[in-house]
């Protein structure tokens, strides 16, 4: 089938063009990158995940999603700018290197494939799923409230209609289902879970759910106080860094606190830029910046995590 639009890193891609996107990506650095796929969305859509990294024996993995909510655009934006780092600064940049000699990535681009294409189609501020929910004209699920993680306890819905619907039970979802087996699959690897979201300009860690505080709350502090030292050093972008309950809301089901509770002990939720101006609609010049600055805490973090 031939491709209607081209990709750009700089431009926000619809799902055909970042679909074929991971196919180039892979076909161009077959030494670095392979694509695979963990399941399929809803509405039927392939969900793809990048593995980045050298092969090597016993590496340990840290997996990176984007793209849970819909209307989030900067977030698939920021998971296509990370593999396009990697691979141009591979052999250049001592860090990269380091780290894909090391470390796997596995990067899932889009987790919400469906709602992605649906703010592309019909509504730019839809979040959830599209699935339809039995007994109500209402669609879609919070994939971000339905994680088995105090799951619908707090600062979510039970209502389909609203926004911060749970879901009918934890993984009810196809998406979070397959992401989910995914992470419980390669338990023994994964050291670390990033979670890109926007806006805010927050890096959140555990919990959510609760107000009591993670066991290694003191390490976490400061590894989120050192990478939004990193951040901001590129162009002075301040991020509120915390436990998600105290930090942002109290919100129960997230795939933060699931990951964490799973015995992922690095695990964070990014909220990208803005602080409100253009908000989920940011504008396209702010991609490049934004996806630059952000790389710079995801290499802090996953530096941190290869060297504990
Ligand atoms: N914010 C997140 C949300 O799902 C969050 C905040 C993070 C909640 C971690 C729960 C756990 O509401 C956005 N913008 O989606
Ligand atoms: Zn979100």
């Amino acid at each position: 089938k031939a491709r209607t639009t081209r990709h750009s890193y700089e431009k926000y891609n619809n799902w055909e063009t970042i679909a074929a996107w991971t196919a180039d990506i892979a076909a161009q650095n077959p030494d670095l990158v392979s694509r695979s796929v963990i399941g399929e969305t809803y509405e039927g859509r392939p969900m793809y995940i990048l593995k980045m990294g050298k092969s090597g024996p016993n590496k340990k993995a840290i997996f990176m999603d984007c793209g849970f909510h819909a209307r989030e655009w900067i977030s698939p934006a920021f998971c296509q700018w990370f593999v396009k780092e990697a691979v141009e600064t591979y052999g250049k940049d001592t860090v990269m290197t380091t780290l894909l000699n090391s470390l796997d990535f596995y990067v899932l681009p889009v987790v919400n494939i469906d709602g992605y294409v649906y703010t592309w189609t019909n509504d730019r501020m839809w979040r959830k799923t599209r699935s339809k929910n039995a007994g109500s004209r209402c669609i879609g699920t919070d994939p971000n409230r339905n994680f088995n993680a105090g799951w619908c306890t707090l600062g979510a819905s039970k209502s389909p209609c609203d926004s911060t619907y749970c879901g009918s039970a934890p993984e009810s979802e196809k998406e979070t289902k397959a992401l989910a087996d995914f992470i419980r699959e390669h338990l023994s690897t994964i050291k670390a879970y990033l979670t890109i979201h926007s806006y805010s300009q927050l890096l959140l860690f555990p919990y959510s759910y609760t107000y009591k505080l993670p066991s290694n709350y003191e390490e976490l502090n400061s590894i989120a106080r050192a990478a939004s030292k990193q951040l901001a050093s590129l162009y002075n972008t301040q991020y509120t860094y915390g436990p998600g309950a105290t930090t942002i809301y109290p919100a129960a089901g997230g795939s933060d606190d699931w990951a964490y509770d799973e015995g992922i002990k690095y695990s964070f939720t990014f909220e990208l830029r803005d602080t409100g101006r253009y908000g989920f609609m940011l504008p396209e010049s702010q991609i490049k910046p934004t996806c630059e600055e952000t790389l710079l805490a995801v290499k802090y973090i996953a530096n941190y995590v290869l060297e504990h």
